[in-house]
């Protein structure tokens, strides 16, 4: 069967997608070729696995994403935080068909090659910090996840890991017991590892503006009660949480955290999958505060969208596991690493950490203009190319998740890709990525801000 009869996007010199920036409908969302392959994805793909969004893709770069139906459309999702270099970046294009054509895969352990030496010094010296420092790479965050803990496991020889309320971190059977929601993630999945304990997080909006020390002494002083600093092997924690729904945590939250860490010999994991690499307007969230983790878990931006993780962290963490204790048929793969170097680079070269500030900038200005106008929007919050909107019921302040979906839907209709979030699913986060021109940002919002009208006209 020709699924595919729209016209392919045509290359660059580079090989990159050289799409027209428009959103662009030529059918209904989804439209019929897409609405098709649905009805074979729920013939032939597991039941388990949603879709925001069933258009089915052909293409994407810059700031859209082309439909097998021919539409085009706003994204501001970024595969949720991968693209931030773009879909296609031509830097990752030309450094991957280089590599695919040298060789595809080795095995690191078995027989090692220079890019992933080179990809784990780039990121010793991209995370926060100036102490030596060792990286090891993996290919999903979770696995980033599980690692991290392995390794603070084997240097303080304790067991007990501290994960916090909202976090999310995987969906392996370790890092599920890590993330704190139940739907969809965790539901019928158990028994979860145990040793798992959750502390309560700093989450302004909904608890009482506690300043960021308070709420880390709150969170301490559980942890003192409940587990014991002599059984803690680590605290792991999103700088911004992702998918519980980019909550910032106050000032000083992080900060007290560590401090509390380096006094009782706990390891502090910061999981910058979401946040990391320019995202934040920073090329790590954790340098808002200057914290620098000891050990600091990385994957989605890292490698413009082909699969790559890693942990980076203090030498003497890291040097810790027996060698041969860490390890993974596919981790570092060749052409993920070639990936992961041209994606730096283009971060680099191309100033996307400013970019992202810029972002950051145009979409605060634009969603906080909504917002005083909107009692329903009950906080604008996030950093950089990473923001959110919470929506509430403005008499009670309760999260509204039934707008919530209404408006991401009907901004899925006219041809704007938003992913919802947050623990009680009324948040709606921006992630646009970074190669995104301005209008078609604007355009993006404009599209929300209509979706939203529209509510409050029928309500
Ligand atoms: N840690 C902070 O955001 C992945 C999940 C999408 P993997 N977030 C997107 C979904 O519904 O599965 C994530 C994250 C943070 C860890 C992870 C896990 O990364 O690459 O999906 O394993």
């Amino acid at each position: 069967m020709t699924l595919v009869d729209t016209p392919r996007p045509t290359s660059t010199p580079l090989g990159g997608p050289t799409l027209a920036q428009e959103r662009r409908l030529v059918t209904s969302i989804p439209g019929p070729k897409s609405r098709l392959l649905s009805e074979r994805k729920a013939q032939a793909v597991s039941a388990g696995v949603g879709i925001s969004l069933p258009v089915y893709v052909v293409a994407a770069g810059g700031g859209v994403l082309v439909d097998v139906d021919g539409n085009s459309l706003i994204d501001l999702g970024s595969g949720i935080a991968v693209t931030g270099v773009g879909n296609s970046a031509p830097r990752v294009v030309e450094a991957v068909a280089a590599q695919l054509a040298q060789f595809t895969h080795t095995c690191f352990t078995v027989a090692p090659y220079d890019s992933y030496i080179e990809v784990a010094e780039a990121l010793n010296r991209l995370t926060p910090g100036n102490h030596a420092k060792r990286s090891v790479l993996f290919n999903s965050g979770a696995e980033a996840v599980e690692n991290a803990v392995k390794i603070a496991r084997h240097f303080t020889g304790k067991q007990a890991i501290v994960a916090f309320d909202h976090a999310y971190h995987g969906r392996t059977n370790l890092t599920m017991g890590l993330t704190a929601k139940n739907q969809p993630y965790k539901n019928g999945f158990g028994p979860f590892a145990p040793e798992v304990y959750r502390a309560p997080m700093s989450y302004p909006l909904r608890d009482g503006g506690l300043d960021g020390v308070t709420a880390a002494t709150r969170a301490i002083s559980q942890i003192e009660k409940q587990i014991g600093a002599s059984n803690l092997a680590a605290i792991i924690i999103e700088p911004i949480q992702g998918e519980g729904g980019f909550i910032v945590p106050a000032p000083g939250f992080l900060a007290t955290l560590l401090a509390w860490c380096r006094a009782n010999e706990v390891v502090f994991i910061a999981d910058e999958i979401q946040t990391g690499f320019a995202r934040t307007g920073h090329m790590f969230a954790c340098e808002y505060e200057g914290i620098v983790p000891d050990l600091i878990c990385t994957a989605k931006g890292i490698a413009g969208g082909l699969p790559l993780s890693a942990v980076t962290g203090r030498a003497d963490i890291m040097d810790s596991p027996q060698a041969g204790g860490l390890g993974g048929t596919y981790g570092g793969n060749p052409l993920a690493c070639a990936a992961a170097l041209a994606t730096i680079d283009t971060y680099e070269a191309e100033h996307l950490v400013e970019r992202a500030a810029d972002i950051g900038t145009i979409m605060g200005e634009r969603l906080r203009a909504l917002a005083a106008a909107d009692p329903r929007i009950g906080e604008v919050r996030g950093r950089g190319a990473m923001m959110a909107i919470e929506l509430v019921d403005p008499a009670t302040g309760e999260p509204d998740a039934a707008l919530t979906g209404r408006v991401i839907a009907a901004s899925h209709a006219q041809g704007v890709i938003l992913l919802g979030c947050g623990t009680y699913g009324n948040v709606i986060r921006f992630l646009p990525p970074l190669s995104i021109p301005d209008a078609l940002l604007l355009e993006g919002l404009q599209v929300l801000a209509e979706a939203l009208a529209a509510e409050s006209a029928a309500a």
